[in-house]
């Protein structure tokens, strides 16, 4: 197993799916749990000891509000961990964020942007393409993708702009 995502919560899934449907995507093998940091800490445990037996790369969590899912997660692996904070009321997000993003010296957690489901696959991609070619040549071929749809949309917002548009 490639990649493991633990997320908070059921309410977290709808946006940690982009996150599966990506690597799914690149052909990099995932799997995913809930399992809450406050909630069901136990449960955290036994799902990394379960992924390091079955050779889990990185893992990907993911929670709302100041769950310190990823920090959890980090404090009991010294895979790379990749945090995804997710939005949330009252704060947006930002209380996810600061409990994912600050760890103090010795336990990193490499953090996205809130709800940043999508670059954590793709990170998680490009660590795993550091030893694999075949994942970096698709790498490649996504960013020129990418590249090559900003040209089009360039070009229409030209012409656009040419005709007068408003
Ligand atoms: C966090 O609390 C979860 O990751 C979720 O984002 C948030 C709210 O959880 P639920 O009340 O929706 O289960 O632990």
């Amino acid at each position: 197993m490639d990649v493991a995502i633990i997320i908070g919560s059921d309410s977290d899934w709808s946006v940690m799916k982009k996150a599966v449907a990506f690597l799914r995507e690149f052909d990099i093998s995932v799997e995913v749990t809930v399992a809450s940091a406050h909630r069901t800490p136990d449960r955290v445990i036994n799902f990394i000891r379960n992924c390091h037996a079955q050779d889990v790369k990185i893992f990907i969590a993911a929670a709302g509000m100041a769950a310190h899912l990823a920090g959890v997660v980090a404090a009991n692996t010294t895979r790379p961990v990749i945090g995804v904070p997710i939005n949330s009321e009252p704060f947006k997000g930002m209380d996810a964020l600061l409990s994912t993003v600050q760890m103090p010296p010795g336990i990193p957690v490499a953090t996205m942007a809130v709800n940043g489901a999508k670059n954590a696959a793709i990170f998680a991609a490009e660590i795993l393409a550091l030893q694999n070619d075949n994942l970096k040549n698709k790498l490649a071929k996504y960013r020129a993708e990418m590249a090559a749809e900003v040209e089009r949309k360039a070009e229409t917002v030209k012409l656009d702009f040419l005709k007068g548009a408003d």
